[in-house]
């Protein structure tokens, strides 16, 4: 059998990434309510310690979605036929193997096209992959989502996946021009594979955010071991205590730093300072939970057509095919 083939397409030069978040500290520290951009989140520490997250007891998430696909991958590659598979942060990509063999075992090789600001996992896991299915031929991007959806159209027939509910770390604004943009670079006939996680009783979705093991308290502290590292912020991150709270009226959870101490944060490389009094609040990330009754309507207004829909016993989780339809 041919050798696996491994690309990686790096995106932004490490100076330039730097920067970026230099500038994106400044300008979300600056704003109050305070925020950082989620996608920081992932340096090579942050998506080692969401990987430790997805298997505690309380993060339901990634369990059931890799049940569902390991239950659905067949009939979903029957459907869609032959496909090049692009997949939005694809993180380590465990659950996607599954789908992947599907495809290789119905079609022979495979193009695979994984896009993740986190290089670091973009690297394992496809030495992981293509070790295990020597059928892969992989194209990482290294980048956003936005960058990387630009370079979408040559690749049509497509299946892109967006798995684990990564859309729920979008608010509700930056999640429509997040669509627009898919329908716009999606060819007619097109596929998408979403994951979403949905409204449940709020005890266990808080749960999944605050897992006795600290996982979840680790992967917000390690934003700010970032900062240290890359910004020379000089942070004290013992003040730092994680808070993750379940919203039931925004059907969101939001995920905050809290200083216990008062701070001096540099960012050295704009030669900036700021200061973070005791009680500060950052929010790191929000996490949406969807109502398939109202995703469904979204998503057929905005060109998609809901042709199937797989869920779990309880509900919990929901993947769902769509198609992108013509253009009217
Ligand atoms: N899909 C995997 C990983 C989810 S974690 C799963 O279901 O388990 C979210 C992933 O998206 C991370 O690997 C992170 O690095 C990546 N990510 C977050 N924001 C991003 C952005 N704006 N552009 C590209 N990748 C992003
Ligand atoms: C990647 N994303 C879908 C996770 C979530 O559940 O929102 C990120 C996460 N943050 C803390 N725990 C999990």
């Amino acid at each position: 059998m041919t050798a696996a083939r491994v690309e990686i397409v790096q995106g932004a030069s490490p100076q330039d990434a730097v920067l970026e978040f230099a500038q994106a500290v400044v300008l979300g520290l600056s704003d109050r309510p305070r925020w950082t951009p989620a996608r920081f989140l992932y340096d090579a520490d942050g998506s080692r310690l969401f990987d430790k997250i997805t298997d505690t007891p309380e993060y339901y998430l990634t369990r059931i979605e890799a049940d569902l696909l390991e239950e659905h991958a067949t009939a979903i590659a029957r459907f869609t036929g032959p496909r090049t598979v692009v997949e939005l942060g694809s993180g380590s990509a465990r659950k996607t193997e599954r789908l992947l063999s599907a495809y290789t075992r119905h079609y022979g090789p495979v193009r695979y096209v994984p896009v993740d600001v986190s290089e670091d996992a973009l690297q394992r896991s496809a030495t992981s992959l293509t070790r295990r299915n020597p059928a892969l031929s992989i194209r990482g991007l290294h980048g956003t989502y936005d960058a990387a959806l630009q370079e979408l159209a040559p690749l049509s027939p497509v299946l892109l996946l967006f798995l684990g509910s990564t859309v729920g770390n979008l608010n509700q604004t930056e999640a429509l021009g997040f669509w627009r943009q898919v329908s716009g670079s999606l060819r007619a006939g097109d596929f998408v594979l979403l994951g979403v996680d949905l409204v449940k009783d709020a005890a266990v979705i808080e749960a999944a955010y605050n897992d006795a093991a600290g996982w979840s308290a680790a992967f917000t502290r390690n934003l700010f071991a970032r900062m240290n590292r890359e910004l020379d912020a000089g942070l004290d991150l013992d003040a730092i205590q994680h808070e993750a709270i379940y919203r039931p009226d925004w059907r969101r959870v939001e995920i905050y730093a809290r200083f216990q101490r008062r701070q001096t944060l540099n960012v050295r490389p704009l030669d900036h300072e700021l200061v973070l009094e005791t009680g500060a609040r950052i929010m790191t990330e929000i996490s949406r939970k969807f109502d398939l009754a109202d995703l469904g309507p979204y998503l057929e207004s905005l060109g998609f057509e809901v042709v199937h829909a797989f869920t779990d016993p309880r509900s919990w989780y929901a993947l769902l095919l769509l198609r992108r339809g013509r253009e009217t």
